[in-house]
């Protein structure tokens, strides 16, 4: 009797599992543009991401640009250049992924038109596994909190 009350337990575990798969759901905090003059080529735009379960921010689109494009910085013989990341950029789960000055960023290739300070520019992300996020970036020079 004693060894089949030690296994109830077990078998109440046992029929739990497997546990059901993660929803796939991206958190977008705090998205900001930098303001650009009518007829600047392009703008840098920032958000915080944080995915439940590993996913991937695979492009940006806005009305207020031609394109939008995922970019990373890297060094390149002593000086900071832009790069495209056609794949778009990994979400690892349950990691905060900072796109900020200087790192990762949303860059909007030809804006329409003026980008001025005050403003919001609609961006809609799109990801891999979680559904896609249409946000409004609120156009800043600078990150809340941050001195320049
Ligand atoms: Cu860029």
């Amino acid at each position: 009797m004693r060894s089949l009350l030690f296994l109830a337990p077990l078998a109440l575990l046992a029929a739990c599992s497997p546990e059901p798969a993660a929803e796939a759901v991206v958190t977008v905090t705090d998205p900001w543009c930098r303001p650009a003059a009518a007829g600047a080529g392009a703008a840098g735009c920032y958000v915080g991401l944080q995915a439940s379960v590993d996913d991937r921010l695979v492009s940006v689109a806005t009305p207020a640009a031609a394109r939008g494009e995922i970019h990373t910085m890297s060094m390149d013989d002593g000086v900071m250049r832009m790069r495209h990341l056609p794949d778009g950029l990994a979400l690892p789960a349950g990691e905060s992924v900072a796109l900020k000055p200087g790192a990762e960023h949303l860059m909007l290739m030809a804006p329409t038109g003026a980008l001025d300070e005050g403003a919001e520019v609609q961006l809609t992300l799109t990801f891999e596994k979680a559904p896609a996020q249409t946000v409004a970036a609120q156009i800043r020079s600078a990150p809340h909190g941050m001195a320049h």
